[in-house]
């Protein structure tokens, strides 16, 4: 469970004090030249941070920024024990020691070092308004027999510069595609983007309940033949 509190304060920017969880993937992952070591920050708390190993100390850089939060990163040489030496605005303080899972998550090498890029392919640009229409015979109203009885929302289609509406949530489309996201390909290598992280277009399955179709799923899948 603590995990998954720091899980979600990384990605969400909730409140948090310096910590860190070396039982958290996110913040304790192996690499071909050694171990990533990461730590959570508020916004100009950390002046700065290093590892500490074997009598050794190894610099940390802030690698993230967002919502009033840091995050600091180090590479450990070693598997063993550890602490986190700050220098903050309250003065000097260590933290840990730390001890390292004995089988540590793996993380790609190449992830680490380039920059990544969330798209939610509906919004993000429509390269073929031709196949618009198709996201709406894939709307989840279509497979939802109690909306259709009752005469629920119907999905409809929005310019790219209409506002998000009430339906934005998940009814009002913009008919964004893979030809839209491919047409863009330049602007985002411009950007430095060298990972992709798509919002899920393909069907889920959740225990005990129908499969899930997130926003366009059909639609892209129609579109990318
Ligand atoms: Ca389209």
């Amino acid at each position: 469970m603590k995990r998954f509190h720091l899980a979600l304060a990384l990605f969400l920017g909730l409140a948090l004090a310096q910590t860190h969880d070396p039982l958290d993937p996110a913040q304790f992952s192996a690499l071909p030249e050694g171990y990533s070591v990461r730590l959570l920050a508020g916004a100009e708390e950390v002046r700065e941070a290093a590892l500490l190993q074997g009598g050794r100390a190894f610099p940390m850089a802030r690698q993230l920024a967002f919502s009033g939060k840091e995050v600091w990163r180090g590479l450990l040489p070693e598997l063993g024990p550890y602490e986190i030496r700050l220098k903050t605005k309250a003065g000097e303080k260590r933290l840990g020691p730390y001890r390292p899972p004995a089988h540590p998550f793996r993380a790609l090498a190449w992830v680490g070092v380039r920059g990544g890029y969330q798209v939610f392919p509906d919004r993000f640009q429509n390269g073929d308004p031709g196949n618009d229409a198709l996201a709406l015979s894939d709307d989840e109203y279509n497979f939802n027999q109690v909306w259709q009885e009752k005469g629920g929302p119907r999905p409809y289609l929005a310019r790219p510069q209409d506002p998000p509406g009430p339906m934005h949530c998940c009814h009002q489309y913009y008919g964004g595609d893979l030809a839209g996201l491919e047409e863009r390909l330049p602007y985002l290598k411009e950007l430095g983007v060298g990972l992709l992280y798509l919002n899920p277009f393909s069907g889920q399955v959740y225990e005990g309940q129908a499969e899930v179709k997130p926003l366009g799923f059909l639609y892209l899948k129609k579109a990318s033949r």
